[in-house]
């Protein structure tokens, strides 16, 4: 088994079963060992608690890329996911540049918005700069509302094949070469997720899991990660998160006020299972 190093930048929400606190285990469990950039420390996530605390660690960014510079560290893959700031995306950008080895993979998940908003503290002008991080994206994960955010599209709950494939051109346009899009549903009671390549499209459909949690693009997207870094191909990858993120749903939904993210930690045994077939 080929041994592979990834970087992961997104924040630490101390309590929330999200970001950094999800993709540690989640890829470390896939057999890759995971080096941390943490974009900012939160004291919980910002769906659903108030008065958070935030700290911004944008500026600590640079020395710490500069370090690693001066110690040769290079990374076969880099995956962002939640970023503190506009001027951080810049940063990241860099860190695309300098710190990847010559096949490295820039993994970006867009974590920004979701049921068609924002989430707390974004605005436009962030995502236009995210729309420049997704031009060095290898793999682009956005939800359908980061997509249509990142295409200036308006989101729509109900859509038809012609809606997802302007998406799909317009994501490319920006300069992503492979495009995952996650909660795509064209049939009642199912969703499934886009892999998409210059005009090659695949479609995973599965069933659709109303009690749908908060955390779980952060699980998908990581253990998308893991697998594609453990040689899966992307459909592979992208079919293995998906039947994972469902086994974190069901395990959550048999206790109702677990409100706040996915557990993912008894199930993930079963992502271990579907990387060894
Ligand atoms: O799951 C995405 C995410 C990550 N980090 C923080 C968030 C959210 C979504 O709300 O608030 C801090």
């Amino acid at each position: 088994m080929s041994y592979n190093k990834v970087l992961t930048i997104q924040d630490i929400s101390c309590v929330g079963q999200c970001s950094l606190t999800v993709a540690l285990p989640v890829i470390s469990a896939c057999g890759i060992e995971t080096c941390v950039l943490p974009s900012a420390v939160l004291s919980t996530h910002t769906a659903g608690f108030s008065g958070y605390t935030f700290r911004d660690l944008t500026d600590d960014m640079p020395a710490i890329k500069d370090h690693w510079i001066k110690e040769g560290i290079k990374f076969d893959a880099v995956y962002t996911g939640y970023l503190g700031s506009t001027k951080q995306i810049e940063y990241v950008a860099d860190i695309f540049d300098t710190v990847g080895n010559d096949r490295c993979l820039n993994i970006v998940d867009p974590a920004m918005a979701d049921n068609g908003k924002l989430y707390p503290g974004f605005n436009a002008e962030f995502v236009e700069a995210m729309k420049g991080l997704c031009a060095k994206a290898d793999y682009l994960i956005p939800n359908i509302t980061e997509a249509a955010m990142l295409c200036d599209m308006e989101y729509k709950t109900e859509y038809d094949a012609a809606y997802i494939d302007e998406i799909l051109v317009k994501l490319t346009a920006l300069g992503a070469k492979n495009i995952i899009l996650t909660g795509i549903s064209y049939n009642k009671g199912k969703t499934g997720v886009v892999v998409y390549k210059k005009g090659d499209y695949q479609y995973y459909e599965h069933d659709f899991l109303p009690n749908s949690c908060h955390g779980t693009g952060d699980i998908y997207a990581s253990a998308f990660t893991g697998a594609l870094l453990r040689g899966k191909s992307a459909y592979d990858s992208a079919k293995i998160a998906a039947d994972y993120v469902l086994e974190c749903i069901k395990a959550t939904a048999e206790e109702e006020n677990h409100w706040y993210g996915a557990k993912f930690e008894p199930v993930l045994y079963k992502l271990i299972e579907a990387l060894k077939q």
